[in-house]
């Protein structure tokens, strides 16, 4: 704390210009705790139960750091469920995200600083330890930069920094020798090439040990990279600069954020998703604050903080303001297109967004934070976890949850910025969801699907870099912590970086300090955070008058629409343009107002109908524009229907010892056999099918009698199997595939087809899984013998009194009962190398299917007799608070049941002419749009 002195955190030009001094004596520079004007509202959470959670926190970073170090160290990730290190290339791709993993122990790298933060000191040490003895930095892998940077080099330097920090109280880590920031620098220079292009941009990938370029490196032909990743760099390339005074790492990360400064869009003052890192150009001009871009605003307002650069603070003002001019739509934050700002880019969130409040309150903007954050809140209520993209009436979008901590982080913040104890509510509810949905024996699995409740073989390490240290924070005391937590700036990783850096080595800002600000009206720039002591003290209901009108935002949300349209062409009197969801086949003035938009309507043999579009036969450039909008809202309406079509998954959940509902296994549906969503969930034994594929009458009824039958899959008809079992008493049906290795993970969902003919006596539900989850169960048969499992649509609750009996011993579970023990690997399943005759069994999209993964954006088709695609809607009551534009679209369905299965849209797609250079780029960045990896 003494040593940045004054400036700490805002650099020794900022007190001249505001009172900033005031608020940067907190890392979080706009945080003034207000706990002791709070006199109302939720009830103060005393003392003891603050403790009592804040050791519920410590214990469950032990069950997950413990299960890594015991079953997955030194490998890059644990794998919960089979209870296994993930090394890469000896688990199916799961393509960009095992770019983070280079075999270098990432887990235990990015759980570095959690360990002195949760006050556990002697494991630090030990950790540290392990580190310098352990990791290699020149594996022949190739790596994202972004997230080496974040996880690794920010792990290190987190690590390092409180490694000095304990050294210079004396007690521990007293024979360190800044061996950490050695580390940290030979990575840095090996992420260095990667800067290698005119632009100063970095490729998106490296080799550790070839660098880029070389044959050997199978990088550095990209041409693309995210904002984010290439505007994720300065805080940790800064303070490796200013550790060791070697000044390019800092100068390097400038650079790249000047050139990402440069090429923001002039009018709107947004920037992309992506960018061509050669030419500058965007590539997706779609822009929010979530996947792709999130922390690049971080990083500007945050190297303001740890640097005191001016510049910075200029450059995140300027698009903040633009943020809350176009995107933000309280309490809805909504991607828009960099040239169109007044055009959404999209109709649903991601769950990174969930980090913005908590920037918001570091920039001291209190009121839309907390209603956001009660809105992400709202949706977790309902589902559990924040599921990875949800639509704008807050319908499941992509339904699976990597035990993100974002919502986490908002809610830390806001606890310190508003002192208010709801946040510690909230924090003590995600705390439960996460014990109660998502712990396993083995540690903490990813939700696969928040609606079904089933795990995916996961745990990633921003988990236990990220997730414990923010709960942990919000419980604890300032004499809970072994240092003033105060005196540091949290990475986008929640690595902890000195503050005292920022008069530190000095000599880059000066250098490359950039003239152009001067040109900046900044006369609204706020230079000052709102003070806290006047807002709560004359309304200590404040952040609770806030949230108040959007409590029931999630459950009666008015359905909203797809395209926000210019408020001002409807002031001008223009009429709005054609909603796809409006259009009708039947009715002449729609067949116009599709002509002046360049649409053609072509009716196909089959009954059908095909739009095509080309712009150049529009009336104007402006009908031109609509018809693109229109053309995109068809495919997005079709995409949502294709999915809406489609079963949803289903859940396995194993009830027995030593599970007792903790392991939920991703389950495909049959079209056929009882319904569990519509029935109560089937319960039983599993026992194994003799023949195994269930092709033929069973020869051993008594075994699979009254209880649930496991049949391979193979040989047969899927139906033909469950006629077999049923007939041999059995109660339900487990088919589990026989293509070796198969996992949900990398699959998408399976449906079982019937046989074609009529199914309806097929009275017992059947469910399918993936070989790798089918293991799971055969192993626990075989280590077992008596499995209990539950067949339903989404896992219950884990049954109370089974799990108190469990609850002393779970960590001993985990590691005497470990799933490995009662894994084996899928060879030893004896599975049978067949072709399926049921392979042509529909095999449904994967959750992510969307508009892109049509061949173009322009054209589409419809069944004629149903022009409407929506018209068979029930139209859902609201509650009456909808506005005028809402009611114009209440005919969308509201729940996610809703769908029309009589629609049948064709895939036939046509290359739309380009008239206009722009409008391609639009409708690549809109197929580009679902592709987001989040
Ligand atoms: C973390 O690795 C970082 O927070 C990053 O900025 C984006 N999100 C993941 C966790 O969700």
């Amino acid at each position: 704390m003494s040593e940045a002195g004054g400036g700490r955190g805002c650099g020794s030009s900022v007190p001249q210009r505001a009172p900033w001094s005031l608020v940067a004596a907190t890392a979080a520079f706009c945080l003034v705790s207000a706990t002791s004007v709070w006199t109302a509202g939720a009830a103060p959470m005393s003392r003891e139960e603050r403790q009592k959670l804040g050791n519920q926190v410590l214990e469950m970073f032990d069950h997950a750091y413990g299960n890594y170090m015991e079953h997955a160290y030194p490998a890059d990730e644990l794998m919960p469920l089979t209870c296994r290190g993930r090394v890469r290339g000896q688990e199916p791709s799961r393509g960009d995200v095992d770019d983070a993993l280079g075999k270098f122990s990432l887990t235990l790298i990015d759980s570095l600083d959690t360990l002195v933060v949760l006050n556990k000191t002697k494991e630090f040490e030990d950790a540290v330890r392990k580190v310098l003895r352990d990791v290699n930095l020149d594996n022949d892998v190739v790596v994202s930069v972004f997230e080496t940077n974040i996880r690794v080099l920010g792990g290190l330097l987190g690590g390092h920094s409180l490694a000095i920090m304990l050294k210079e109280k004396g007690e521990y880590m007293q024979w360190y020798n800044d061996e950490l920031l050695q580390m940290a620098k030979q990575l840095g220079y090996k992420l260095l090439p990667a800067f290698n292009t005119t632009s100063g941009l970095p490729y998106p990938r490296i080799n550790l040990k070839f660098g880029i370029r070389k044959p050997e490196a199978r990088t550095g032909t990209e041409t693309d990279t995210c904002t984010a990743c290439a505007g994720t760099l300065i805080l940790e390339f800064a303070a490796l600069s200013r550790f060791t005074g070697a000044t390019i790492f800092e100068e390097y990360a400038r650079k790249a954020l000047d050139f990402l400064w440069e090429k923001r869009q002039r009018s709107s003052n947004l920037v992309g998703v992506t960018i061509n890192i050669h030419t500058g150009d965007w590539v997706r001009k779609d822009s929010g604050v979530g996947a792709g871009i999130d922390s690049y605003y971080e990083y500007l307002l945050k190297a303001y903080v740890l640097l005191g650069d001016d510049s910075f603070l200029e450059r995140f003002n300027t698009h903040y303001d633009a943020i809350m001019r176009y995107i933000s739509q309280p309490p809805l934050l909504l991607d828009v297109h960099i040239h169109k700002p007044m055009l959404n880019a999209r109709t649903w969130m991601d769950a990174l967004l969930a980090f913005f409040p908590g920037l918001q309150v570091l920039k001291g903007d209190i009121r839309p934070a907390i209603e956001t954050h009660e809105m992400l809140y709202q949706v977790i209520k309902k589902h559990n976890f924040l599921p990875e993209a949800f639509t704008t009436d807050f319908r499941v979008h992509w339904a699976q949850h990597p035990l993100r901590p974002e919502f986490a982080e908002s809610t830390y913040f806001l606890y310190k910025a508003t002192g208010d104890p709801y946040y510690l509510e909230v924090g003590k509810t995600l705390i439960e969801n996460l014990n109660k949905y998502a712990r396993v024996p083995c540690g903490f699995a990813a939700m696969k699907d928040v609606r079904t409740g089933s795990h995916e073989d996961r745990m990633d390490s921003f988990f236990l870099a990220e997730m414990f240290k923010y709960l942990y924070l919000l419980f604890a005391d300032k004499e809970d912590i072994i240092f003033d937590i105060e005196d540091y700036i949290f990475t986008t990783e929640a690595h902890l970086l000195p503050l005292w850096l920022s008069t530190t080595n000095q000599s880059i800002s000066k250098k490359n300090t950039t003239s152009e600000y001067t040109e900046l009206d900044d006369s609204n720039f706020d230079w000052t955070c709102p003070n806290t002591q006047i807002l709560f003290p004359n309304d200590p209901l404040y952040a609770q008058s806030i949230r108040e009108p959007l409590k029931n935002v999630v459950d009666k949300s008015c359905p909203r629409g797809i395209i926000r349209v210019r408020e001002e062409s409807f002031r001008s009197g223009a009429k709005p343009p054609l909603r796809a969801r409006d259009f009708m086949a039947t009715n002449p003035e729609h067949l116009e107002i599709l002509k002046k938009m360049g649409v053609s309507l072509i009716h196909l043999k089959d009954g059908r109908v095909q739009l095509v579009q080309h712009a150049i036969q529009a009336a104007s450039s402006i009908d031109a524009e609509d018809g693109l909008r229109f053309m995109q809202e068809m495919i997005e309406l079709s995409s949502q229907q294709q999915k809406e079509q489609q079963l949803p998954p289903r859940a396995v959940q194993i009830v027995s010892h030593p599970f007792f509902g903790r392991v939920v296994l991703t389950a495909g549906p049959a079209q056929f056999g009882l319904d569990l969503s519509k029935h109560k969930e089937t319960r039983g034994f599993v026992a194994s099918s003799k023949p195994y594929n269930g092709c033929s009458e069973l020869t051993n009824p008594e075994a699979v009698m009254g209880k649930i039958a496991l049949i391979q899959r193979g040989q047969c008809m899927f139906a033909e199997k469950a006629r077999n079992i049923q007939n041999a008493g059995a109660i339900g049906g487990i088919v589990i595939d026989d293509n070796e290795g198969s996992s949900s993970d990398t699959a998408p969902l399976f449906q079982m087809a019937g046989d074609g003919k009529d199914t309806d006596d097929i009275k017992i539900p059947m469910l399918f899984l993936f070989s790798k989850e089918g293991s799971i169960i055969l192993d626990a048969i075989r280590e077992y013998e008596e499995v209990e499992v539950l067949l339903s649509d989404k896992a219950k609750d884990r049954d109370p009194e089974m799990e108190s009996e469990e609850q002393p011993s779970s960590e001993n579970d985990s590691q005497d009962q470990s799933a490995e023990e009662i894994m084996p690997s899928s060879q030893e399943v004896g599975l049978v190398d067949q072709e399926s005759p049921e392979e042509s069994s529909l095999n449904s999209e994967p959750e992510s299917s969307s508009p892109a993964d049509t061949d173009n954006a322009a054209s589409v088709s419809a069944s004629e007799q149903n022009s409407n695609p929506m018209e068979n809607h029930e139209t859902t009551s609201l509650d009456g608070e909808c506005t005028d534009l809402d009611n114009q679209l209440q005919e969308q369905s509201e729940t996610e049941e809703d769908s029309n299965p009589n629609v049948s849209w064709g895939k036939k797609v046509q290359p739309i002419d380009s008239i206009l250079a722009d409008w391609n780029e639009d409708i690549e960045a809109f197929e580009m749009m679902e592709k987001d990896e989040l």
